[in-house]
């Protein structure tokens, strides 16, 4: 029996699942809030072109309104100035090959409950390496940290005086994770793939400084990480064909036993 078959025979009896890892979209989808000298992306608005109505007697259909960056999207690398030259860095460009991978889910959701600034550390990633396996060239590496428990968008966002509070990975363990094990990128339950606090990091947003210079891709506001085994999961993230487009929204697909 060929792999496809067989999937799809899996797929039939139960032994493979199918698990939606993207959040609703919509009016109440939440935005992330950058430094206020900074744009801003707008929320989504949803309007009707026509319902079943004098507009259009048979049919039903909307304009919709959106930053590239909004709910569970895609980070291309042409998103950060430091990605800005590669070859193949928009979401047109991107092979679709590379849409494709395994998942190494990395569990740090009592961290995160403990310190909801929690960062991922190359130490942290050994660690799981030596219970699991080496993270494989080509994987999508996943920050599992409960993030996306929080319903309501002010506790999602988090908020505070000094700017928000959320959990994402020190820069050396987003080198080591671009540079040494080659992913193809990092998915976060966050608003974006840096920490809440990463604007005063140096570089500022370290994450997509160094994931989007090496190439790499981002995607953020993930949910249903806890239905994923540490391995053994097959994911697929492939954004629209946004000509130049420097991310989007998009379906998050996962394959697992
Ligand atoms: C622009 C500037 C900073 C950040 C972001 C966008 C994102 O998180 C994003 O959605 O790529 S941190
Ligand atoms: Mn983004």
């Amino acid at each position: 029996m060929s792999t496809l078959t067989q999937l799809v025979d899996d797929l039939k009896a139960g032994r493979l699942r199918v698990v939606d890892l993207t959040q609703p979209l919509g009016p109440e989808t939440p935005v992330i809030g950058l430094p206020p000298i900074f744009a801003a992306s707008p929320g989504v608005t949803i309007s009707v072109i026509s319902k079943y109505d004098d507009r259009g007697p048979a049919w039903y259909w909307n304009t919709l309104t959106f930053g590239e960056h909004t709910g569970t999207h895609f980070d291309a690398p042409v998103h950060w100035v430091t990605g800005k030259d590669l070859r193949d860095n928009s979401c047109d460009t991107i092979p679709a090959r590379r849409f494709v991978g395994p998942a190494c889910v990395i569990d740090v959701a009592r961290d995160v409950d403990a310190n909801p600034d929690f960062l991922l550390t190359p130490a942290r990633i050994e660690t799981w390496e030596a219970e699991h396996a080496r993270i494989p060239p080509g994987a999508w590496v996943l920050l599992r940290t409960g993030w996306s428990r929080r319903r309501d968008a002010s506790q999602f966002l988090n908020v505070a005086s000094d700017g928000p509070h959320s959990p994402g990975f020190d820069a050396s363990a987003s080198k080591m994770l671009a540079n040494d094990r080659d992913v193809l990128g990092v998915g976060v339950e966050t608003i974006g793939t840096d920490a809440g606090q990463a604007a005063t990091f140096d570089p500022p947003f370290p994450n997509h400084s160094i994931m989007h210079g090496a190439g790499k891709f981002g995607l953020a506001s993930l949910c249903n990480l806890d239905q994923l085994p540490p391995t053994g999961a097959v994911v697929i993230a492939a954004p629209l064909k946004i000509v130049g487009g420097s991310g989007s929204p998009l379906r998050v697909i996962a394959i697992t036993p």
